[in-house]
């Protein structure tokens, strides 16, 4: 069993289909350990995403992710990191394959709809960066 971070981001809650997205998880076979709504500031944003501090799109990724609120959530299921990553999607919505997230609701390569760790050391910063250990509720 393996736990992992899923954000639907400002641009999905925008479009009104976080239910949509939570729901597909849901049918994908993952349990919902921990699930709540909140709006980062761009300064939460950029301690969040602080991996990519160097990359050129960095300034532009955390006001985007502080544009709106998000919903923030932990998945719980068999090899969850890998498996979340293919329902998401390739990065890039218009190289990203039919029926994943990223395709059917994502924009630009900026405004993607989901986020998932990508790794067992980022799922490990980032669950405790948005849920104590008293809220995941298995
Ligand atoms: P992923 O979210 O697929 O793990 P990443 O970690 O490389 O992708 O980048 C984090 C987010 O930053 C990504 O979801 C969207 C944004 N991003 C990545 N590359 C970008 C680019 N070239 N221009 C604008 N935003 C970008
Ligand atoms: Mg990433």
């Amino acid at each position: 069993m393996e736990r992992t971070l899923v954000l639907v981001k400002p641009d999905a809650v925008r479009k009104n289909v976080s239910g949509k997205i939570i729901s597909r998880f849901e049918e994908e076979g993952f349990r919902i350990v921990a699930l709540k709504k909140l709006k980062l500031t761009k300064e939460q944003a950029g301690r969040f995403y602080i991996v990519h501090k160097e990359r050129s799109f960095y300034d532009e990724l955390c006001e985007f992710m502080s544009s709106g609120p998000i919903v923030a959530m932990v998945l719980e299921g068999e090899n969850a990191i890998s498996r979340v990553r293919q329902i998401l999607g390739a990065t890039d919505p218009a190289k990203a394959e039919e029926g994943t997230l990223r395709k059917l609701y994502g924009s630009n390569m900026g405004e993607n709809a989901v986020h998932g760790s990508d790794s067992v050391e980022s799922a490990n910063y980032e669950i405790p960066f948005f849920f104590s250990g008293l809220e995941l509720v298995g």
